[in-house]
C-alpha cells in the first residue's frame, strides 16, 4: 500500500463508539481519511463489506478499516497496523508491544462500560435489563473504575508522568484521552470520587485535548456527540456514589 493511499474508516455514522479511538488516532496524525459510513450511500459500503466477498476477511463487527486491498477489523489490531504508520508509537517493539497492551487493557475497560447498560445481552433495551444494569454499575463504580485508572495511572507513574509510554504521545495516549472523558461524561459521582488519586491522568487528558489538531477535531463537525446510542452514556440512574 503506498504511503499517498488514504485511510478508509468503517464505522456507525452515528456514535462515538469503538471508531472513534481509531479517528482520534487518524485526527491526531492529521493522515488524510473517509469515515466511510457518514457518506452519502456509506452505509451500504459497509454493510457489503460487512457480508465480505471472496477477496476478503469478513470482519465480525465494525470498526474495521480498509487501506489499499488491507481490511482489518478489531480496534486494537487496526491501531496496531496504523501505530507505525502514524508515528503514533514508539520506534522499537518493546515499545509497539506495550502500546499495544495499554490500548488491549482499554478495551477491556470499554466493553465493561458498555455491560454496565447492557449487563444481559446487547440485542435487548437497556429499558429490558434496568435492575441487572443498576448492579453491574454500582460494582463497576466502587471497584472497577478505581482499579483501572489506578492501574493507568502507575503506567503513567513508571513512564515519567508524561506519556503512557516512552518519550512521546502514542495512541494509547489518545486511546487513555477519549475513555477518561467518556467516563467523565456517563460517571461523574464516581469519576469525582476517584480524581484526587488520579493527578497524572487528569494532566494526560487535558495534554490531549490541547494538542492541536485533537483540540480543532473537536471543536468540528467531525467529532459526533455523545448519545444514548453510543458506549458511553449518561443515565442518571446508573452514576451510583461509589462511596455507599
Ligand atoms: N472487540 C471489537 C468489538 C467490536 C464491536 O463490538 N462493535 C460493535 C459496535 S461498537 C458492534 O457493531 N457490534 C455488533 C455485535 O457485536 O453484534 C473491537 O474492539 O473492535
Amino acid at each position: 500500500v503506498s504511503a499517498t493511499t488514504s485511510y478508509e474508516l468503517f464505522y456507525w455514522p452515528s456514535i462515538q463508539g469503538r471508531g472513534e479511538f481509531v479517528r482520534l488516532a487518524l485526527e491526531e496524525a492529521g493522515a488524510s481519511y473517509v469515515d466511510v459510513a457518514r457518506r452519502p450511500d456509506g452505509m451500504k459500503e459497509m454493510m457489503k463489506l460487512l457480508r465480505g466477498d471472496a477477496s476478503t476477511l469478513p470482519p465480525f463487527a465494525p470498526p474495521f478499516l480498509r487501506h489499499g486491498k488491507v481490511v482489518l477489523a478489531q480496534v486494537s489490531n487496526i491501531l496496531e497496523y496504523l501505530g507505525p504508520r502514524l508515528d503514533l508509537v514508539p520506534e522499537g517493539e518493546a515499545g509497539r508491544m506495550a502500546v499495544n497492551q495499554i490500548q488491549l487493557t482499554i478495551s477491556d475497560l470499554v466493553s465493561e462500560v458498555h455491560d454496565t447498560h447492557h449487563p444481559i445481552a446487547s440485542g435487548l433495551y437497556y429499558e429490558d435489563q434496568k435492575p441487572e444494569a443498576a448492579r453491574r454499575s454500582k460494582a463497576f463504580v466502587s471497584e472497577r473504575i478505581p482499579k483501572y485508572l489506578g492501574y493507568f495511572e502507575r503506567v503513567l507513574e513508571h513512564g515519567g508522568g508524561e506519556w503512557m509510554v516512552g518519550k512521546a504521545i502514542s495512541y494509547a495516549d489518545l486511546s487513555m484521552f477519549q475513555t477518561l472523558t467518556g467516563l467523565a461524561h456517563s460517571f461523574p459521582k464516581a469519576m469525582g470520587h476517584v480524581k484526587p488519586s488520579i493527578p497524572l491522568l487528569g494532566a494526560l487528558r487535558e495534554r490531549v485535548a490541547a494538542r492541536p489538531r485533537i483540540a480543532a477535531y473537536l471543536a468540528s463537525e467531525r467529532r459526533i456527540p455523545f448519545s444514548a446510542q453510543g458506549i458511553f452514556r449518561a443515565y442518571p440512574e446508573l452514576d451510583l456514589d461509589p462511596s455507599t
